[in-house]
């Protein structure tokens, strides 16, 4: 049951695109903090760690960087001390959708709907906990991740680029 979303859906889809675009057409990355964060956003590793941000519905990492194709062992450490987290890797342009339906899963499920555009995910990591899972990384492309407790994915979230 596919649910058309509207406008909110259009202008992801559109960001989306606009992002393909402007990947396609440039390889520099932006500067935004020196050679050290450079570095981590470029570097493409097999290991992979995110943790959330103290009390805040944020990553630490709002960009990872895998090997397409290869099989990705990440680690997703919930540093909060009260709220639940988890990381939901998606197909491009489907974020929004996964996470409105993640919602409506709710928490017996973890937030996690059952819907093909779920490339990946942790389970609901309570606070202070952590998640490590396996998964093989999608081809070449940039894929949102976000986080789909409950009003949680507009704001926590991120890109991987699998290269
Ligand atoms: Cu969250």
């Amino acid at each position: 049951m596919k649910k058309h979303l509207g406008l909110p859906s259009v202008i992801s889809v559109s960001v989306s695109l606009i992002l393909i675009f402007a990947g396609a057409g440039c390889t520099k990355k932006e500067d935004s903090g020196g050679g050290a964060s450079e570095k981590s956003a470029a570097q493409s590793d097999k290991n992979v760690n995110i943790a959330s941000v103290g009390e805040t519905m944020a990553y630490d990492k709002t960009e990872l960087t895998v090997p397409a194709g290869q099989d990705i062992t990440l680690t997703f450490k919930n540093n909060s001390t009260t709220l639940q987290h988890n990381w939901v890797l998606t197909q491009p342009g489907k974020d929004n959708e996964v996470g409105l339906e993640g919602i409506k899963a709710g928490l017996s499920k973890g937030f996690v709907p059952d819907n093909p555009a779920v490339l990946a995910h942790t389970k609901l990591v309570d606070a202070n906990g952590s998640d490590t899972i396996t998964f093989k990384a999608p081809p070449a492309g940039d894929y949102p991740y976000i986080c789909t407790n409950a009003g949680h994915h507009m704001v926590m979230k991120g890109t991987l680029h699998s290269k």
